[in-house]
Order: structure tokens, then C-alpha cells, then sequence
């Protein structure tokens, strides 16, 4: 098969809860302290899945990290009774949003025509930071293929990396020579910035990415104040599409001229702030959609059912699909267990161009795999947690045999 892109999922796991962990992500700490659902969660991030296999699409899948994390709660000495949000941080299941499990830049963009991926550090958040070990761990399993594929080990914690959340590539199809784009910031008021500029010159480096090909731009200082605590939070790019709020990146007007000289086929789709507000796209989440290349070569946006039904962003949707735009299509899914901790369609998936054949067929779905992990999270995902629960030997218990009986049901025990 050709070389085509898919989207590998996060299965999001056992332990999902509402801790507020994420300062700067305006979901996470209104939702801090209620009640999670991990079972409702996880099935409908299966279901999102589904609905791209069913539109033709290819659909990857990564499994959820080891939770509690014994292993981070030793780090720091402590045993998950000493202080609430060590605990809860040693009992994320964060690794869900795999959009931030690592970069990725496609063969056809390396100097030694492989696919390489970076597992991203996430050093900005304690609960995040002990990710990619892990995911290092997977992503070797799953792209162990040297002919096609080099994993690289995250960049030094003194710049802080969250993988493909700023990275965002263009080209005139997925196999082509693209060009990447790579967004940092420098500052986000009262919140952190996330991506350090540095971490994504290194990741360009490691990637031996062509300098002419390549583009770092700085995030908007008011769109990581007003919530935009990664660039997917308010721009999408697929293709020779960019779909951006107008005030996303500092300088909104050099950006399109830096694309434009480098990718004359650019179509950017700006949405201004006086139809969208900042705080209207991070309530909705409009940006953080799947924009897909669907099999008849129409474009689709992937979007969470909350900006459809959010009265502006739809008014500009439907003014959208009226127009001659390059977006024909705008799909809502239901992901709001992830949207309530400001994950949303496109922080659950991690974009990789490759031929499906090259990849371990274990992390590769299909409706007869996608129903045996069904019943898996149906027969053993807690139905409910309450915060209070995290950290009880009861639950944790529950949630080990639970990802237990996922890896064995997947033939993939190597990650126990
Ligand atoms: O890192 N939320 C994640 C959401 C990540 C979204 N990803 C992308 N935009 N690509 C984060 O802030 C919340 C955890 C908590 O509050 O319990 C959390 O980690």
C-alpha cells in the first residue's frame, strides 16, 4: 500500500479522572474535583475511531500508560498518600492525548528518507512529564521497523516539548515533500507557556529536516493567556489547508507570507475574532478538529459536538460549508469525557504518514479489533470515579487488571 496517513489514537484508560492538573487549560480546572466516567470516556474515543475507519480513513491505536505510575511516585519519594496531587498526577491517564505522545515528520521531509518521531518530554506538567519513557517504550514496538522508522528519546527537560500539538505540516499530499511548522511560545501571562522555541529547532534537527522546508513561529501571547495552552487549541493545518483563528500565532500576517513563500499552494482559512472570539474557539474547541483528506480527495473537519452546537461557531460553519472553501465537509463526534479536561478531537490522535504495512499490525485497527476493545473497557473500565478515590488500593487494583486485559486482548503483553 501506499504511503498514506493515519491516525494513531490514545484508548483512553482506566484511571481518567477530573484532577485540574493542567494550569492554563481552562477545562481541566473548571471540571477539577467531578465525578469521571472512564468507561463512557474510553467508548467514545472508540467510537471517534470508528467513525474515521468508516469514512475509509487508516486508524492506528496506542495503548494507555501504566497507572499509577509506582515508578514516578518513588521518583519523588513519596507512596500516593503524602500529598493529593502527586498522587493524582502518578494516576493520570493524560497519555490519552497522543497528540502530544511525540513529533513526527513524514520520510518524504528527512534527509535519510525515514519517518522519525520524538516522544515530546511535557516537562510543564508533573502528571505529564513522566509520559515518554513510556511512550518511547510503544512507539518502538509499534514503528520498530529501522528501514522506515527512527524514535528518538525526548529533548532535554530545559526546553519543554508537547510533541505534534505545535507542529503542523503542509504540503500538496501527505506523501509529498511538506513543509513543517513548528510553533512555540515565549509567554502566556498569569499561564506557561508549553513549547520552548528550542525544543522544536532540536526536534527540526534530529528530524534532519531541510532548513528551506521549515518554519518556527511564535504562539500569540493572548492566545496562550486567553486558554490556547498548545497551538491545536486555535490552528489545524492538512494538505495544502491551514485553518487558523486570526490572532493564533504573534505575528498572523508574517506567518501566511513566511508559508506562502515557501508553499505557494497555501489556502489559509482565517476566522476572524469579531465572528469567533478567542474565548469562543476554547470553548468550542473549533480548531482542535481532525482536518481529513477523506478518500474521494474532498476535505472534512473532524469537529467536538460543543462547537456545533456553540450558536457563532456554528453561524461560521454554516457560512463555511455555503462558501467555495476547500472544507466540504464538518463531522461532529462526541469526545466530551476528554473535551471536560480540554482534550478534543485532534489532541486524541497522533498524525503519521507511513505505509500501513510497515507499522506493527498490533497497533492498527479494524471493526473486528475495534469490538474486541469494546468489550474489554465494557467489562472492565470503572464505570465512575469520584477524585476522592484516586490513590485507593481498591481502584488501583481495578484499573491495573483493567489495562492488563486490554494488553492481552491485543497481543500486546510486551507493555505490561
Ligand atoms: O495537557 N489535559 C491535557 C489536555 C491535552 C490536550 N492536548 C492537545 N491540545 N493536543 C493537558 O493539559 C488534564 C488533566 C487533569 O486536569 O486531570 C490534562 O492533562
Amino acid at each position: 500500500m501506499a504511503t498514506v496517513e493515519i491516525n494513531f489514537d490514545g484508548i483512553i484508560g482506566p484511571s481518567h479522572n477530573y484532577a485540574g492538573l493542567s494550569l492554563g487549560n481552562l477545562a481541566s480546572s473548571s471540571h477539577a474535583g467531578n465525578v469521571a466516567y472512564p468507561r463512557a470516556a474510553a467508548l467514545q474515543g472508540l467510537a471517534k475511531m470508528r467513525h474515521n475507519l468508516a469514512l475509509g480513513l487508516e486508524q492506528g491505536l496506542l495503548l494507555p500508560l501504566p497507572r499509577p505510575n509506582a515508578a514516578f511516585l518513588r521518583a519523588v519519594g513519596a507512596d500516593g498518600s503524602e500529598n493529593p496531587r502527586l498522587t493524582a498526577a502518578a494516576w493520570s491517564a493524560s497519555s490519552m492525548w497522543t497528540a502530544n505522545a511525540a513529533t513526527v515528520s513524514p520520510a518524504a521531509d528527512t534527509a535519510d528518507g525515514r519517518c522519525h518521531l520524538t516522544a515530546a518530554n511535557l516537562v510543564t506538567m508533573p502528571h505529564r512529564s513522566q509520559e515518554w519513557p513510556d511512550t518511547v517504550k510503544q512507539l518502538r514496538l509499534a514503528f520498530a521497523d529501522p528501514a522506515h522508522f527512527v524514535v528518538h528519546d525526548a529533548v532535554p527537560p530545559c526546553f519543554g516539548d508537547e510533541g505534534a500539538a505545535n507542529h503542523m505540516r503542509m504540503g500538496l499530499s501527505h506523501g509529498a515533500l511538506g513543509l513543517e511548522i513548528f510553533v512555540y511560545g515565549t509567554s502566556g501571562g498569569a499561564f506557561p507557556a508549553r513549547q520552548h522555541e528550542q525544543a522544536s529547532r532540536a526536534v527540526a534537527r534530529l528530524h534532519r529536516l531541510d532548513p528551506a522546508r521549515t518554519l518556527f513561529v511564535e504562539q500569540n501571547p493572548d492566545a496562550i493567556a486567553a486558554g490556547a495552552f498548545h497551538n491545536d487549541v486555535v490552528a489545524v493545518a492538512n494538505e495544502r489547508v491551514l485553518f487558523t483563528h486570526e490572532l493564533a500565532f504573534a505575528d498572523p500576517q508574517g506567518t501566511y507570507t513566511a508559508i506562502r513563500e515557501r508553499f505557494p499552494e497555501a489556502e489559509i482559512v482565517v476566522v476572524p475574532a469579531d465572528a469567533v472570539s478567542l474565548a469562543d474557539a476554547i470553548k468550542s474547541y473549533l480548531f482542535n478538529a481532525q482536518l481529513l483528506t477523506l478518500p474521494s480527495g474532498e476535505m472534512a473537519l473532524v469537529i467536538p459536538t460543543e462547537a456545533w452546537e456553540h450558536v457563532r461557531v456554528r453561524a461560521w460553519l454554516d457560512a463555511m460549508l455555503a462558501s467555495n472553501g476547500p472544507i466540504r465537509r464538518v463531522l461532529p463526534v462526541n469526545v466530551r469525557q476528554s473535551m471536560a479536561n480540554g482534550g478534543g478531537p485532534a489532541c486524541l490522535r497522533l498524525r503519521v504518514v507511513a505505509d500501513p504495512a510497515t507499522v506493527d499490525p498490533r497497533f492498527l485497527l479494524d471493526e473486528a479489533k475495534a469490538s474486541r476493545i469494546e468489550t474489554v473497557i465494557a467489562a472492565r473500565w470503572p464505570e465512575a470515579i469520584a477524585l476522592a478515590e484516586v490513590g485507593t488500593p481498591a481502584l488501583a487494583e481495578r484499573v491495573i487488571a483493567a489495562r492488563l486485559a486490554l494488553l492481552e486482548a491485543l497481543d500486546l503483553t510486551d507493555l505490561a
